[in-house]
């Protein structure tokens, strides 16, 4: 059954109430009220102006280290500047009323930390995080000199941000973490993802396929919508704390 708009529907607050081992599964959209550019939007998300395949992927990184590592440094800055919003402090009051409740996010801007969540694992990485491209670990600091790509001071390889490009792997302990927490979850969300990118795309399907109801919040339709048990239509900075509101103690 999907509904639109129907936040104080008494199906949706019964569910809301009795969840205990809620997963809330989040994107860039609830983020995107902090001032932190969304991938997909078609005006204003970062795929509308820079080419993912040269910026997010191994092979881009193989082509121009130095044009990859400056706008890993620019979004970092970008993302130092910026502070949690609405959204994000919502999930953490949720999580202190139901403390079975995990963070399965896809942003590496560390903003749910922040905002005061403790369970959060992350499926693409951490943008203030480097490490060595040729696998030498986490360097905890680093030169910044214009015009070069720091290295590995162990190999001298290129350093990289820590995070998950196109066609590679999502760090193996946080994606079975994930399964895991959505397999003994008894509510998902979905909130501020466009649902394309695999696997954390069909997280929500692993519950639906147990029978468990997935809640989605974004202001546009995506591939999940029909399926989740309901969509709301709206933006999670709005969304979230009318339904943390709706949970009571
Ligand atoms: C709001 C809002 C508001 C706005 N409130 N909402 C199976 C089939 C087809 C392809 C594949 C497949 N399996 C794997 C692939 C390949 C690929 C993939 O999925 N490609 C698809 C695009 C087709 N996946 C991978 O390569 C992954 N690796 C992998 O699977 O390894 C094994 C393998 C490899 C190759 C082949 C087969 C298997 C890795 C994926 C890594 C993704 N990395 C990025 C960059 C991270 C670093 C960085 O930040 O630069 O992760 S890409 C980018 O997309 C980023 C995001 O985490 C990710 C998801 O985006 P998200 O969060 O959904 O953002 P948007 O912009 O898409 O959507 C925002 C939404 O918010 C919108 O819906 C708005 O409406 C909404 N919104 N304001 C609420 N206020």
């Amino acid at each position: 059954m999907m509904a639109e708009n129907r936040v104080l529907d008494d199906e949706l607050v019964a569910l809301l109430r009795q969840a205990q081992r809620v997963v809330a599964l989040t994107g860039a959209g609830i983020s995107a009220e902090s001032g932190v550019p969304t991938f997909r939007d078609a005006q204003q998300g970062l795929w509308a102006e820079y080419d993912p395949m040269e910026l997010a992927t191994p092979e881009g990184f193989a082509r121009n280290p130095l044009r990859v590592w400056e706008w890993y440094a620019m979004r970092r800055a970008q993302v130092a500047k910026v502070q949690p919003n609405a959204g994000h402090y919502a999930l953490a009051q949720w999580a202190a009323r139901r403390p079975g409740l995990t963070v399965v996010t896809q942003n590496v801007d560390g903003l749910h930390q922040r905002a005061g969540s403790d369970r959060v694992i992350e499926l693409h990485g951490n943008i203030t995080r480097v490490r060595c491209a040729a696998g030498h670990g986490p360097v905890a600091e680093w030169q910044e000199k214009a015009g070069e790509v720091p290295r590995c001071c162990q190999c001298d390889a290129y350093l990289r941000p820590d995070v998950v490009w196109f066609g590679e792997l999502l760090p193996a302990a946080a994606l079975a973490s994930a399964e895991q927490a959505v397999a003994a979850a008894d509510l998902v969300l979905s909130i501020g993802t466009s649902s394309l990118v695999q696997p954390a795309a069909s997280l929500p399907y692993l519950a639906l396929g147990a029978g468990v109801p997935v809640v989605e919040i974004n202001p546009e339709q995506t591939p999940l919508s029909a399926d989740a048990r309901f969509s709301l239509r709206g933006k999670a900075g709005e969304l979230l704390p009318a339904l943390v509101a709706c949970i009571g103690d």
